[in-house]
């Protein structure tokens, strides 16, 4: 039988917290592809891949933690799940919850939701209710929800969401043979990063899984090296780069609208080991990398995901960039769903379709071929 990618538990048993017995929660999740980008490549004179995690079955990268924290939850007899979200989480939370027969409470901040990831978690029957306040008010009640009530958190505090994240890193080793020399991406809650940080390292060493009864005995390591981590977070909700919590954030890329990120420590750590940055992009650098994601490369994001790709372009103008290395990139969710960037000109006004007439003379003048 031909062989399918069978999601990141069953491909990466041997290194998450999943033993034999364990009843797997998948909707077929990883194994994106790894994109070489020929524009940005040739702009920094190096070898630029982006990750595409649009590619994920619910369309962000999500869905890597959430087979994880779902499966885990299900192990532990949860009848219902809940989360806070600025929209991927809660779309992914909603999708993998009702494979597995949860409830499922989402917790959305006041306006400023994606439509398509609104539409995704109602779509999957989540009860989704929208907070009086920001993400972080939300992730503050959905925490105390889960500790005073039958309910489980899968936000990324919780520890299985950063285990099926690093699957990430994984796939990068696996793919290009070793570590990149540097890897970038956006920073909201500072869960991919952490769980990406973790990947890289725990591929460049041996290692045993702690976990009771998964498979004993060490498995050697995969990778040489690990790389340097860039991470970005947008101009207006940038906590870390600040050194303090933002109250009131506010950005275009809704998903990383958040202000005070929940695995900060572990970003910085993240950072800190391995010699990079945590920096800031302001919304036009944000869509100026998403056009040029789309317009140059062929791969649509929504705003939030071309964070990395905008801080590598900020930084190239810095002269911070060295040439020939190898850049990965991650982008971490589907331009469906936030398409309405794409239909705004440079400057802010709406793009028009050309209209014509049924007629094929005035289509081909229309189209420059005559
Ligand atoms: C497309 O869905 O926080 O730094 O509630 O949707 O791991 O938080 C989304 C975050 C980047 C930031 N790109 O990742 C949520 C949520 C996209 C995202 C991030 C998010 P983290």
């Amino acid at each position: 039988m031909a062989h399918q990618w069978r999601g990141v538990i069953r491909e990466y048993a041997d290194r998450l917290p999943v033993s034999e017995s364990t009843r797997v929660v998948t909707l077929g999740e990883g194994g994106t592809p790894l994109i070489e980008a020929p524009a940005l490549s040739r702009l920094v004179e190096g070898e630029v891949w982006v990750k595409f995690e649009g590619m994920n079955p619910t369309g962000s990268f999500k869905d890597r933690g959430m087979t994880m924290a779902i499966t885990a939850a299900v192990e532990q007899g949860a009848k219902a799940v809940v989360c806070a979200s600025t929209g991927n989480t809660s779309a992914s939370a909603a999708a993998y919850a009702t494979q597995a027969g949860l409830t499922c409470a989402v917790l959305v901040p006041e306006g400023k939701i994606a439509m398509g990831k609104l539409s995704q978690a109602i779509a999957h029957g989540a009860t989704l209710l929208q907070v009086d306040g920001n993400f972080d008010n939300c992730l503050d009640v959905a925490r105390k929800l889960s500790e005073n009530y039958p309910v489980f958190l899968v936000n990324s505090v919780n520890p299985n969401r950063i285990e099926g994240q690093k699957t990430g890193a994984f796939e990068v080793v696996d793919a290009l043979g070793d570590a990149p020399d540097y890897h970038l991406l956006p920073v909201g809650n500072a869960g991919n990063i952490t769980a990406y940080w973790k990947g890289y390292r725990e591929y460049s060493q041996p290692y045993t899984n702690p976990h009771p009864g998964a498979p004993a005995g060490e498995l050697p390591a995969v990778s040489t090296r690990t790389p340097v981590m860039w991470g970005f977070q947008a101009a207006g909700a940038a906590p870390i780069v600040l050194g303090h919590p933002v109250t009131d954030p506010d950005t275009l890329a809704t998903a990383i609208r958040i202000g005070n990120p929940a695995s900060w420590e572990q970003a910085e750590a993240a950072r800190d080991e391995s010699g990079g940055l945590i920096d800031s992009v302001t919304d036009e650098e944000i869509l100026a990398a998403h056009r040029w994601l789309s317009a140059k490369e062929g791969v649509f994001v929504e705003p939030a995901s071309a964070a990395g790709v905008a801080g590598l372009i900020k930084h190239h103008g810095l002269g911070n960039v060295p040439t020939g290395k190898r850049w990965v990139i991650t982008v971490t969710g589907h331009g469906l769903k936030d398409p309405q960037w794409a239909l705004r000109n440079a400057d802010g006004s709406d793009v028009e379709p050309q209209r014509v007439p049924f007629d094929v003379v005035a289509v081909a003048e229309a189209l420059g071929l005559s």
